[in-house]
């Protein structure tokens, strides 16, 4: 069901968050060990992630905005003007700010679950495009979401921008596209457009080195996650004997995050115990990348029509309009 202004996190008596405690609880006991990526962005994952978009090695932040500069021209003439662009995310001050001074919108939708953060990135936004009416919402676009009834009536650019669509598996990454789709609605005669993010595949060594730079900031974002486990769930997971490790997987064609023990340990996680072997791991994140093809037949299966695609000067991501 379409969902609006809902309480988001469910928190136990003790204020613990049900959905992380049940998904760390459940991950931890599979043979791989595994807990969803989500779980990375709490405020000092978030924060980590943002420094990570500025480093060195770390190329899709700097590549996509790339595009986003040199494509404004004809993003405004196969998108034309007065739409209500929807996107799925609270918006990153550089990428839709580019966006939306080349198309010239008739209204911005920002949607996301992190309410704090989408009030602040709108407020921001706001200020920017002083004409621009922008009406956030704060939902979870994993499912159909319902937009404010002041867009009901005009035509939608859904904009999902950054990969995100990589750090899911393709089953969840199709029922998005398709809830997408519901959620921006249209008709035969007047159907939404989507412009998405999607980075694609090369030299394993390239992608390693985005995903493990020298100066340890994924490291330390990857880490987060036990840390926050052990904040958050009264965990005792050693994160000293944990050890960031970034692998390039060429059967499903994603670099994949994981902690890697150090030495065999045992710990607790709100009250239960595990233990991992030196060498085991816990896979904590998928970013999938992408070539031409599969990027068109992902986008089918999920219900989009590609319609153009553009590349950076280098060859390294891609950004792709399609249509319902
Ligand atoms: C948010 N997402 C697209 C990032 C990515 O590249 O998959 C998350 C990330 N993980 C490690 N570095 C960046």
């Amino acid at each position: 069901t379409a969902k609006q202004g809902i309480a988001l996190v469910d928190l136990d008596e003790g204020g613990v968050n049900r959905a992380f405690r049940k998904d760390v609880l459940s991950g931890l006991s599979q043979p791989q060990k595994a807990v969803p990526a989500r779980w990375l962005y709490d405020d000092a994952g978030s924060q980590l992630f943002e420094d990570i978009t500025g480093l060195e090695e770390y190329y899709p932040t700097r590549a996509e905005t790339e595009i986003l500069r040199a494509e404004g021209d004809t993003f405004r003439q196969l998108i034309g003007e007065g739409r209500a662009v929807v996107e799925f995310g609270s918006g990153s001050s550089v990428k839709t700010p580019l966006l939306l001074s080349a198309i010239a919108p008739g209204a911005y939708v920002p949607l996301d679950i992190a309410g704090d953060f989408l009030r602040e990135s709108s407020a921001a936004l706001a200020k920017k495009f002083p004409g621009l009416p922008v009406y956030p919402v704060e939902a979870d676009f994993m499912g159909e979401v319902q937009l404010p009834s002041e867009v009901r009536g005009m035509k939608k650019l859904g904009f999902f921008p950054g990969s995100t669509i990589g750090n899911m598996v393709a089953r969840t990454s199709v029922d998005l596209l398709r809830s997408m789709r519901a959620t921006l609605g249209g008709t035969e005669a007047d159907r939404p457009l989507l412009l998405i993010g999607m980075d694609l595949v090369k030299d394993a060594s390239v992608l390693e080195a985005a995903y493990d730079d020298a100066k340890g900031v994924t490291a330390a974002f990857n880490l987060n996650l036990a840390r926050r486990i052990n904040r958050e769930l009264e965990g005792t997971l050693p994160v000293e004997s944990l050890k960031h490790r970034a692998v390039w997987n060429d059967d499903f064609a994603r670099v994949e995050m994981h902690l890697e023990a150090q030495r065999d340990i045992a710990f607790t996680v709100s009250g239960e115990s595990f233990a991992m072997q030196k060498g085991e791991t816990i896979h904590t994140e998928n970013s999938h990348k992408f070539t031409r093809r599969s990027a068109n037949l992902l986008l089918l299966a999920g219900g989009w029509t590609p319609l153009k695609r553009w590349t950076d000067s280098q060859g390294r991501f891609s950004l792709i309009l399609a249509e319902a």
